[in-house]
Formats: C-alpha cells, sequence, structure tokens
C-alpha cells in the first residue's frame, strides 16, 4: 500500500534536476526513460535508438540502426545494463535488448555491429501474439482488427525490475507487459499481462541481433505470469515500474475506449499482494491463471470494481526512490522528436498521485 501519512516527506534529491532534456532525433516518439544513479548517467528509448545522457541532457552516446520498436527500458541495478523491449511483429519476433551502457560512449554506435547490444527471444509472447483465437487456420498479423492475438497481445512494451509479486525481497525479476489491442468487439482482451523472467541465466540465451535473420535463443519458459483487470486499452502497458517509495507496481497506459470500463491512465498494483489464482475473465474458453490485485485507493468504478488515477506517463516513467520520479513528456519539433523529463513527488491523492516539483 501507498505511504499516506501526510507528514512523511521524502527529503529532496538534490542531485536530480528538475527537468532534463534529452535531446531531438530523428525517431518516433520518446518510449522509456531509466536513470543510474550511481554514474549520473540518463538512457532514453527513442523507439529507434537508445540515447545516453547525463544529468544535465548533453549527449554521451546513442545506439542506432534499430528496424524494430524499441520501448520502454530499465536499468538493471545488479550488472548496469540497460533491459529494454524490442520487437519485430512482421517477423514474429520479440526480444529483450540488453545495452551494455557503460560502452555507450560516442555518438552513432550501432546496435548490430559495434558490440553494445543482445537480445534474448521470448517465445511466450510469440506463442500469444500468433495464436489462432477463431480457428480458422489463418494468423490475421499485426492487426487490431482480428480475433486473434491470445489476451489480445500485440507484443510487449513495459518493462521494468523488482520482486517477484507478493514479495518486498529476494532476487529481482524481470517483468515484461504485454501490449495488447484496442478492441471493443471482443471480452478476452481486458487484461494487462505480465511476464516474469530471472534474469540471472540469461548469458547463456543472449546473442547480438542481426535483424534481416532474428534469432531465437531465449528461455523457453516464464517464471511467472500473471493478469491484472484494468478494461482493455491501447497498446497495453506502456510503462512499467517497480517503485520501492511505496512498494507497488506502476502501470502508465494510454486510455482505452471500450464502454462499460472506467478507462483510467494508470494503475497501480499492490505489490504486497500475493498473486490470487482466480477465472481470467472474458475467455472464449474458462481459463484460470494469476491474478494480481490494485491497490484499494484512487478512483474507483462501482460497475466493475477497477480502481485507477490519472496520470499521463506513457512516454517514460522512472522511479528516482523516496517518492520522487521522472515522467517524460515529447513530442515532434523540427528536426524530428524531443523528449524531456520532469520531477515528480508521490503525494497519493486522487485522482492524480503525483505533484510536479517546481523548485
Ligand atoms: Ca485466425
Ligand atoms: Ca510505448
Ligand atoms: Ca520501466
Amino acid at each position: 500500500m501507498p505511504h499516506r501519512d501526510p507528514g512523511l516527506r521524502p527529503g529532496h534529491p538534490r542531485d536530480l534536476p528538475l527537468s532534463i532534456h534529452g535531446g531531438t532525433w530523428p525517431t518516433s516518439h520518446v518510449q522509456g526513460v531509466t536513470v543510474d544513479h550511481e554514474h549520473g548517467w540518463v538512457y532514453w528509448s527513442f523507439t529507434q535508438m537508445l540515447v545516453k545522457t547525463d544529468l544535465e541532457g548533453n549527449v554521451l552516446g546513442t545506439v542506432e540502426g534499430l528496424t524494430g520498436h524499441l520501448g520502454d527500458i530499465d536499468l538493471n541495478p545488479r550488472d548496469g545494463r540497460v533491459y529494454g523491449s524490442l520487437e519485430y511483429k512482421a517477423e514474429e519476433a520479440f526480444y529483450i535488448a540488453i545495452f551494455d551502457g557503460a560502452a555507450v560512449d560516442r555518438v552513432g554506435l550501432d546496435a548490430e555491429t559495434d558490440g553494445v547490444m543482445t537480445a534474448v527471444h521470448l517465445d511466450e509472447v510469440v506463442e500469444d501474439f500468433t495464436a489462432d483465437m477463431d480457428g480458422d487456420g489463418v494468423f490475421d498479423g499485426d492487426t487490431a482488427d482480428t480475433a486473434d492475438h491470445r489476451y489480445g497481445c500485440s507484443g510487449i512494451d513495459g518493462v521494468s525490475f523488482g520482486p517477484s509479486f507478493g514479495r518486498t525481497g529476494g532476487p529481482l525479476r524481470l517483468m515484461v507487459a504485454y501490449g495488447v489491442y484496442s478492441n471493443t468487439e471482443r471480452t478476452d482482451n481486458d487484461h494487462q499481462v505480465i511476464l516474469e523472467y530471472d534474469v540471472r541465466t540469461w548469458h547463456r540465451y543472449e546473442r547480438p541481433l542481426t535483424q534481416s535473420e532474428p534469432h531465437r535463443s531465449g528461455p523457453h519458459r516464464t517464471a511467472g505470469k500473471y493478469f491484472v483487470h484494468t478494461g482493455n486499452t491501447r497498446y497495453g502497458v506502456q510503462n512499467l515500474e517497480y517503485d520501492p517509495y511505496t512498494g507497488d507496481w506502476m502501470l502508465a497506459v494510454y486510455n482505452g475506449v471500450k464502454p462499460g470500463f472506467p478507462n483510467y491512465s494508470f494503475f497501480i498494483v499492490d505489490g504486497s499482494a500475493r498473486p490470487q489464482r482466480g477465472e481470467i475473465a472474458g475467455q472464449p474458453e474458462r481459463e484460470h491463471g494469476r491474478l494480481l490485485s490494485l491497490v484499494d485507493d484512487g478512483r474507483h468504478d462501482p460497475a466493475t470494481g477497477i480502481r485507477g488515477w490519472d496520470f499521463h506517463g506513457t512516454y517514460g516513467f522512472a522511479a528516482l526512490g523516496n517518492g520522487y520520479y521522472y515522467a517524460a513528456e515529447g513530442g515532434p519539433v523540427p528536426g524530428g522528436q524531443e523528449g524531456e523529463v520532469h520531477l515528480y513527488r508521490w503525494t497519493g491523492a486522487t485522482p492524480t498521485p503525483f505533484e510536479r516539483v517546481t523548485h
């Protein structure tokens, strides 16, 4: 549960600027941001490029040449590397890309040939993405307008390291959230889906990626698969972040449009609640799985029981500790797309549980 003691004021993170500009790049929009406090580095996912800056926004290096979709990213504090979701939908290939951040020391490094990126393939995502749900013998591919894709899976986006659900300690796990197509015509796409992996064994799977010949080296099984009943959203969890301050998991989404749901933009999963086995509602055949609980706070929709908040963390959301966060904004400018983060502080208020820190 979030800390809501109004007398509990976290210390101001003096070394963290109120805003950081991540530059302007000839890419799609900023997708994720993560901070390496120890070195004073900030990493930015710009869809086709990884950018590394210092805390003042000076560019220290870039990794370029990605032809797929790099989404949310997170720093693994255990090895100091940056892990991000990387999709190639036409090739039906889905990876966690792993960047050796310390080696990103100049602009223009190549993702394939400069030895700074490996990739681990996730079979589980392929199985759900390619599922022929209507059994007509045809997989309809990368479209929302179909009954195919189990749970409505469009791939992966939100990623975060944190403890296993229901635990406050133990080994860090990598949680990977599905993208979920927006489709109001089906009932089996009303959950967020989160996969759990133990990356301590991933050295055996890591390979450089040749994008014209995508490899399939990766774990066949997950360490866990979890479902969160939020209602259908547009492309699922954009940013997933474990917050060590509240001990909860934060999910930033593009609002859904399905009637009958509150279609909130931000959800918080109770990190202290053990996953409960239960029915994954709305599936074509009755199915059970491990369900996560939303915290009993924020906005509340009596009809569905769904709780959530209003916030805009879809382009990047990083928990900095002590109840402070960076949330990204960005958009088109001459020369491409710019991205920027601003500092926020936890308040726990409804409908928006953060306030911008302005001085
Ligand atoms: Ca089909
Ligand atoms: Ca995204
Ligand atoms: Ca994240």
